[in-house]
């Protein structure tokens, strides 16, 4: 894939986070996508997020499929570890490499053509395994990089840029999501960082298998009347049930919150979650309510956004599987074969 490489000269007064690096220690090369595409607005909240958390970059994994989407992880993170699977496939590389090693935090980024077209089946059963990781769809409604078809999450009823009207029903990844068992489920706009940085945020600090859906433009194929997925109809139509913050466990959280509205959540690695609710009634700890609702307002034409379901206490694959805690790379000769009479024992509790 050709790169242009951007100049790491930076202003000497950049702010710097609790280990020391500017924002532009996480970025990556100069993106290629069209001037105003969503894409690009996402890789600047990822860069953003991991920026404000801390992360030391080597410990990402971040891995992509075919698309313009799945070619932002060039765009961001260029000091983490990257793998550009085969379209549609990014799921199984990405269990792969965590249960190789679970030492790493795993960033999927995919787009709705990678992951609810070829990749549905993929998309499936990372979400019902558990993987622990962050699974960000960059969601436009067509293939962008093969010049605009629609793809599988296109609403039925929306119009191409040639004018075609989309006849087949649209998948909604975030109700398959929910059902299928992830413990982090967000839907955000690419157009709102204020919004999608937390939510990054949150996912990243979440053990367990988090999704966010981000609709984002295609300012080539996608954004113009009659489309669901433009910047113009996704303000219209945006409904936000909470806003997010995120607080590291050795960060004091002074709440700026009224009262009532907001609701606190500890989670695994010890980071807090803040939720001001929008929606009083709105319960994003119900999975169920959660499905329900994302249905009901989109049968009204509303896009629900924020953070629709978080499970305080996820289960992850590795536990379910009851894996050895350590990297397999760690490990050595008398650990990996643990010699023929632990083999006998082994055959003969079998028989
Ligand atoms: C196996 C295979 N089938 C088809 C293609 C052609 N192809 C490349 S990208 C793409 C769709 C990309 O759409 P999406 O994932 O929504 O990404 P976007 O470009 O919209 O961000 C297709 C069909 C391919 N590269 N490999
Ligand atoms: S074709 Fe669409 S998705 Fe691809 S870079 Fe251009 S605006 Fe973005
Ligand atoms: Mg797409």
């Amino acid at each position: 894939m050709t790169y242009l490489v951007k100049p790491k000269l930076h202003h000497p007064d950049l702010p710097l986070n609790d280990i020391g690096l500017t924002r532009r220690d996480y970025e990556g090369a100069i993106s290629t996508l069209c001037a105003g595409c969503g894409h690009d607005s996402i890789s600047a909240a990822i860069i953003q997020a991991c920026w404000e958390l801390s992360i030391q970059p080597h410990r990402v994994a971040k891995l992509s499929g075919i698309g313009c989407s799945s070619k932002t992880p060039t765009y961001f993170l260029d000091k983490s570890h990257g793998f550009n699977s085969v379209h549609g496939r990014m799921p199984s590389v990405l269990t792969g490499a965590n249960l190789a090693n679970r030492d790493l935090i795993y960033l999927g980024v995919s787009g709705d053509g990678d992951s609810a077209s070829i990749g549905l089946g993929q998309f499936a059963h990372i979400m019902r395994r558990g993987v622990n990781m962050t699974y960000i769809v960059e969601n436009n409604g067509v293939y962008g990089l093969t010049k605009g078809q629609f793809s599988a999450t296109a609403d039925r009823g929306s119009k191409a840029k040639r004018g075609a009207i989309n006849s087949e029903e649209g998948i909604d990844l975030v109700l398959m999501a929910l059902q299928l068992g992830a413990t982090y489920v967000a839907r955000s706009f690419s157009g709102d960082k204020h919004q999608l940085v937390p939510l990054i945020k949150g996912a990243l600090t979440h053990e367990g298998a988090a999704f966010i859906d981000v609709i984002s433009p295609c300012v080539a194929f996608n954004n113009h009347e009659g489309s669901t997925k433009s910047y113009d109809y996704v303000r219209e139509h945006n409904e936000a049930v909470n806003f997010l913050d995120v607080m590291t466990f050795h960060k004091e959280i002074t709440t700026q919150y009224e009262p009532g509205s907001v609701q606190s959540v500890q989670q695994h690695d010890g980071s807090t979650l803040v939720l001001r609710k929008l929606h009083d009634s709105y319960d994003p700890s119900d999975r169920i309510a959660a499905m329900t609702y994302v249905q009901q307002r989109y049968a009204i034409g509303e896009i629900v956004t924020g953070l629709l379901y978080f499970a305080s206490k996820p289960r992850d694959l590795h536990s379910a599987l009851n894996t050895v805690a350590r990297p397999l790379n760690e490990l050595g000769d008398a650990e990996l074969c643990p010699g023929s009479a632990a083999l006998e024992r082994v055959n003969e509790s079998l028989r």
